[in-house]
């Protein structure tokens, strides 16, 4: 029930991390609207603290909740309404992250973004207002310092303290109220669903009494789920525990594909429901995502063509529930976005080749990413059928609907597309080529761009 994103069928969501709400406005009119994106998640919303370190306002600040007016770093809430607005009336569903299991972390007191004072000491939030006996306390966890630090426990994951953030008892009505109040309060602005960040964190049963308070749609239907559920098969929290209550992240999809990127041939494998993996309808997927993009492990923007080939490839094969990542550069890991002397963010600028400036990088904007998403869009629902790896070139087609092939270097091939006979724009190319498929379903496949090496194709108002 809460698997529906609300965007009349479309696939692919983008999280625009960190951008204010009146660029997001502007981005899904001129970009996302056009280019068939489902929606934007976007930046949590809600008051947060306001952390200083080396002078700089480090991003991870908007995981520590002071309240849930909705006043950030993104804007306030008349622009967010806006925005919100504005997106929807381009077919843009917004998509907020959802900061729940936690308030700031110990050791935090003073003023948040929306003007509440606060004392985590004292666990005090005056903006929702929470006290002390809202939280769990130290009879509750059974770590020994109050962190969490046994992933083997259910009771320390989710009854103890995340890296010191002040964790809510989420099992008691009055905090379900004032979470689903949130919610509510979002809905009636149009936002269509949640991420709910630390869900791992929270046990499955509170958030069914906090979903059984959230709202429906105004214009009906409950809204879109996902939750942020590390499972890696090494702990004791499985994704499966989440699955009625929305999409689960799914983590393992993040190393297959990464293994696959630079060994396309492993492509094939990356759904493995051996190691656990959530089913197809149940899996959220991407490449990197704002932590991931922090640590080693992941691809990111910074792997340049072998990300490019791990996201086109998510977009175009059919596993999960896609998102894409758009980042701004930074080297730091703790940086902030791109920012002005008054430590607001600075605007995204879009150049005349449009891809993205001022600090932006707008992988989104990249044609192999970008142009992917109505691809998805047109073969959805269909199976991946003659999958082929052959001479360095990866290849498939989706039922009737699309044909997909990317390889590490520029490749000319001789295929059969599966598509009926016609002429077919490059996606990827945005029509500059146009594929000639004949009766027998053949076509002669080679990237417009030698730079670019990849070819998509539908036939959905693809010719
Ligand atoms: C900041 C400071 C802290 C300070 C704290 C309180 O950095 O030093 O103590 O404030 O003042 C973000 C930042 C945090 C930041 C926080 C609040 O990342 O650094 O803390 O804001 O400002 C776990 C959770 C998962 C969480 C992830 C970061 O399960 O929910 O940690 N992600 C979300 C957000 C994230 C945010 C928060 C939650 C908090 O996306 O941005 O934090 O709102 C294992 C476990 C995972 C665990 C990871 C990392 O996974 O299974 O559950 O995630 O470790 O601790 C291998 C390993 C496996 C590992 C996996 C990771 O497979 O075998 O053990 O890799 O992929």
């Amino acid at each position: 029930p809460y698997h529906d994103p609300h965007c009349g069928g479309k696939q692919v969501i983008v999280h625009l991390f960190e951008w204010k709400w009146t660029d997001i406005a502007k981005e899904c009119e001129r970009f996302l609207g056009p280019k068939g994106f489902c929606g934007v998640q976007v930046s949590p919303p809600m008051e947060h603290a306001m952390i200083t370190t080396d002078g700089d306002r480090p991003w991870w600040e908007r995981y520590q909740p002071i309240s849930y007016k909705l006043t950030s770093r993104s804007g306030n809430e008349a622009q967010l309404k806006d925005m919100v607005q504005r997106c929807k009336a381009v077919g843009v569903r917004v998509y907020v992250d959802a900061v729940v299991n936690h308030m700031a972390g110990l050791g935090r007191k003073g003023v948040g973004t929306a003007g509440s004072t606060f004392d985590s000491d004292a666990r005090d939030f005056p903006g929702v207002p929470y006290t002390k006996d809202n939280f769990n306390d130290r009879s509750d966890c059974p770590s020994h310092d109050g962190n969490v630090n046994n992933y083997g426990d259910p009771k320390n994951v989710r009854n103890c303290y995340l890296v010191g953030l002040t964790d809510l008892d989420a099992s008691q009505e009055y905090v379900q109220d004032k979470i689903s109040g949130y919610f509510n309060h979002l809905i009636s602005l149009g936002v269509a669903g949640f991420r709910v960040d630390a869900a791992k964190h929270m046990w499955p049963k509170d958030l069914e009494g906090i979903l059984a308070k959230t709202h429906d749609l105004p214009e009906g239907g409950r809204p879109f789920f996902y939750h942020e559920v590390i499972d890696r098969n090494d702990g004791a929290i499985k994704v499966n525990e989440y699955f009625h209550l929305g999409y689960v992240t799914e983590f393992r999809y993040m190393q297959k594909v990464r293994e696959g990127a630079s060994d396309l041939g492993r492509l094939g494998a990356v759904y493995d429901p051996g190691w656990g993996m959530a089913p197809p309808d149940q899996a959220f997927v991407f490449v990197d995502n704002h932590d991931t993009q922090r640590g080693n492990e992941a691809l990111t923007y910074k792997n340049g063509a072998e990300y490019k080939r791990a996201v086109a490839f998510t977009l175009a094969y059919n596993y999960g529930f896609t998102r894409v990542m758009s980042s701004y550069y930074f080297t730091d890991n703790s940086a902030g976005p791109p920012r002005n002397a008054d430590m607001s963010a600075k605007d995204v600028i879009i150049k005349s080749d449009g891809t993205c400036d001022n600090g932006w990088v707008c992988e989104h904007r990249w044609k192999s990413i970008g142009n992917m998403a109505m691809f998805r869009n047109a073969v959805a629902g269909t199976s991946v059928d003659n999958f082929k790896y052959e001479n360095g070139v990866l290849s498939f087609n989706r039922g009737n609907k699309g044909f997909f092939a990317m390889g590490s270097n520029p490749f000319s091939i001789s295929v059969n597309t599966g598509l009926p006979a016609g002429e077919y724009c490059d996606l990827i190319s945005e029509c500059a080529q146009k594929i000639r498929v004949d009766g027998s379903g053949h076509a002669q496949v080679s990237p417009k761009d030698p730079s670019d090496p990849f070819v998509a194709i539908i036939t959905q108002g693809g010719n």
